[in-house]
């Protein structure tokens, strides 16, 4: 049943390919717009790779949403072919309008219309064949699967950096993912192992583990005095780098470090053709993850598209200055904790580097285990007249009824403002002057989900 409906996403996939082949021929530049996350990204990695490896040209643009003035000076715009990744299904009728034909490669369930009746749009999305988009195939994936009757396996890779973007993997892949992944490791282009899941290999062992952060230790990670501690009590040097340990000292410490979290030894992908910073896949993706949130998304692109050393070194850059900014962060809500109330927990900022990685930081405060994991985690940054929420919990509290997307909307909307989300993981944005009596409100709403 699942093979037939990925048949049919392929199908529609194989008219986007016919329809970018006509316009390949004509010399038209195709005109490329995608989302400036990971998986945006790569997307627009995948397409812009397959379009030069046809010999064809292309104009991409990386923006943070397909808002209407977006679309606006695409209309003014005199293009053959849009192709728009990671974004579009929403829009399918404004993108119609546009002077020249359309490719739609998404994967997001908003949709105004299947596309059926627009003559100038070829709509892919597996929503509309009764796919799962969110966790089976992210936007890098469908933007592969446009290109793949040009033989384009070698972009296999890049398809899944998306996907892990996104985070889509959960113990492996799923549905279009797993097709994906199962061509890649056919082919070679992609390997799996099981490894250790550290953030490097080469630099000193305590940071090492002070910067992992997927999967996280508790205890460990994002604190380098408790993992330089945690080293001297097993007896390994902290300063030593992990591939310097002899194998025995590899294999204590890996098994001491899965007694804290199982997870830290799993299935590693890899491209094995690739450059050194870029064959760890979840790496990558943290790489372009890192790109985005400097807002350096041309570096991003840079790297996906193979302007190499440079663009690299700049990514890998990014990559540490987050992690620095989760250690800080994490200092900061170790030392504050959190403001509870009886049914959630606030965590307030007006800190600039704070405000960047609040999400972040409420997962991690549960998965540390420094915030209480039975009450969900509710972050304000201050911004002008506005406060940011982002909101965290666990599967367990989703379980028991939490649904942080309908508890932020429903209060959001009392107050002037706007939200929504996910049962797990939801935002709104409020006025500030009524802050206090949202965040009562919040506790209430959550209060009546788990009673
Ligand atoms: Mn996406």
């Amino acid at each position: 049943m699942t093979h037939k409906k990925q048949h049919y996403l392929l199908n529609r996939a194989e008219e986007a390919n016919v329809l970018l082949k006509e316009h390949l021929d004509q010399d038209q530049v195709v005109r490329v717009i995608s989302h400036n996350d990971s998986d945006g990204i790569s997307a627009a990695g995948v397409i812009c790779n397959a379009i030069s490896q046809e010999g064809g040209k292309f104009h991409v643009t990386l923006v943070p949403r397909l808002q209407d003035k977006v679309l606006d000076r695409l209309s003014q715009e005199k293009y053959k072919l849009f192709f728009f990744c990671d974004m579009g299904s929403g829009y399918v009728e404004r993108i119609g309008r546009l002077n020249g034909q359309s490719i739609i490669a998404d994967h997001h369930q908003t949709m105004d219309s299947t596309g059926d009746d627009e003559e100038t749009v070829v709509h892919v999305n597996p929503h509309l064949f009764g796919l799962d988009g969110t966790r089976d195939v992210s936007a890098s994936g469908v933007t592969y699967l446009t290109v793949k009757s040009f033989n384009k396996v070698e972009l296999a890779g890049l398809a899944l950096v998306g996907a892990f973007g996104d985070m889509q993997y959960a113990n492996g892949f799923t549905g279009v993912n797993e097709t994906i992944l199962s061509e890649a490791t056919e082919a070679g282009v992609v390997q799996e192992h099981e490894d250790l899941k550290i953030s490097s290999k080469t630099e000193p062992l305590y940071k090492a583990l002070a910067h992992t952060f997927q999967p996280a230790i508790p205890g460990i990670s994002g604190n380098l005095e408790k993992s330089q501690a945690f080293l001297e009590k097993i007896g390994i040097s902290y300063g030593i780098k992990f591939t310097d340990l002899a194998n025995e000292e590899k294999d204590f410490l890996t098994e001491h470090l899965t007694r804290i979290n199982p997870k830290i030894f799993d299935t590693v992908y890899s491209m094995p053709q690739e450059k050194p910073a870029l064959r760890n896949l979840e790496k990558y993706a943290e790489i372009l993850d890192a790109c985005g949130k400097n807002k350096k998304y041309s570096v991003g692109l840079s790297i996906c598209l193979g302007e190499r050393d440079s663009a690299i070194a700049e990514g890998v850059e990014y990559l540490s200055k987050y992690q620095e900014s989760l250690i800080k962060g994490i200092r900061w809500i170790s030392r504050e904790g959190s403001q509870e109330m009886d049914y959630v927990q606030y965590l307030y900022t007006e800190d600039k580097g704070n405000k960047k990685i609040m999400g972040t930081l409420a997962s991690l405060g549960i998965e540390l285990e420094i915030l209480n994991p039975q009450k969900p985690v509710i972050t304000l940054s201050r911004m002008h007249q506005d406060v940011k929420v982002s909101g965290r919990t666990t599967l367990e509290m989703t379980q028991k009824g939490v649904n942080l997307g309908f508890a932020l909307e429903q209060a959001a909307k009392s107050f002037n403002g706007a939200g929504g989300g996910h049962n797990i993981a939801a935002g709104a944005m409020v006025p500030y002057k009524e802050l206090e009596n949202f965040k009562n409100l919040v506790n209430d709403i959550v209060g009546s989900q788990v009673s």
